[in-house]
């Protein structure tokens, strides 16, 4: 696509949005998920980290998404600096419901990433607690009521229970994104809908 004026492509400047969390919690499949990608149930770890581009489709707003999936083993955190943070866009925590370890680990990933105590101001902190679908509704309730939860929401902009096997809560989670951080416009955003099934349609 030839365009002449650069600030057409304004909307569709890809957003940084950066995943993290301990080793096994779902962070690779959460990405896939949320890009309606292929799923694999096997574990295959990441490693060092991934950049994956995407798109987000929610309904009437677009998203162009950069993934920044970073690998939970520990072999590979003292390489995160400052310098990996710079410019994102939304900052996503994630840990595992029926993994307390991981639940205690969210606050050295804050320290990590440089976040601190306070909620900020330019970029939205997200933590999902993610395989709601192997623990009993009850003791998903008895983790959000426990000190260390209650401590970290005042850190982040949300906390949100979801499986991304059963897809639980994914579409919620579409939605905070695109709220957090739309800047496109619905007349472009259709415009691209129907680009995109056209192509689809006609194979290309
Ligand atoms: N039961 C259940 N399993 C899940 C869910 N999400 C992911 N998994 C499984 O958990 C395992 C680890 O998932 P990954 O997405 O690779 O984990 P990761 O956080 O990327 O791990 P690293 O790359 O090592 O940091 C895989 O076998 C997934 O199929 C979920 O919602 N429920
Ligand atoms: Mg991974």
């Amino acid at each position: 696509m030839i365009v002449k004026n650069e600030w057409i492509l304004e909307p569709m400047k890809r957003k940084k949005i950066f995943v993290l969390g301990d080793s096994g919690v779902g962070k690779t499949s959460f990405i896939s998920r949320i890009l309606n990608q292929n799923q694999h149930e096997s574990y295959d770890p990441t490693i060092g980290i991934v950049i994956r581009n995407g798109v987000i489709d929610e309904k009437d707003r677009i998203i162009f998404a950069e993934f920044w999936d970073f690998s939970g083993n520990p072999i590979f955190h003292q390489a995160l600096g400052p310098e990996w943070f710079v410019n994102v866009d939304v900052l996503i925590f994630m840990a595992d419901l029926s993994n307390t370890t991981s639940i205690q680990d969210l606050k050295r990933w804050f320290e990590l990433a440089g976040v601190t105590s306070r909620i900020s101001e330019h970029r939205p902190i997200i933590i999902l607690l993610n395989k709601a679908d192997i623990v009993p509704r009850n003791t998903v309730k008895e983790i959000f009521s426990t000190q260390l939860v209650r401590s970290l929401t005042s850190r982040c902009n949300e906390i949100i229970p979801i499986s991304v096997k059963d897809e639980m809560s994914i579409q919620h989670v579409r939605q905070t994104l695109a709220n957090s951080i739309d800047n496109t416009s619905k007349t472009f955003t259709r415009s691209f809908q129907f680009l995109r099934r056209q192509l689809q349609l006609s194979q290309y």
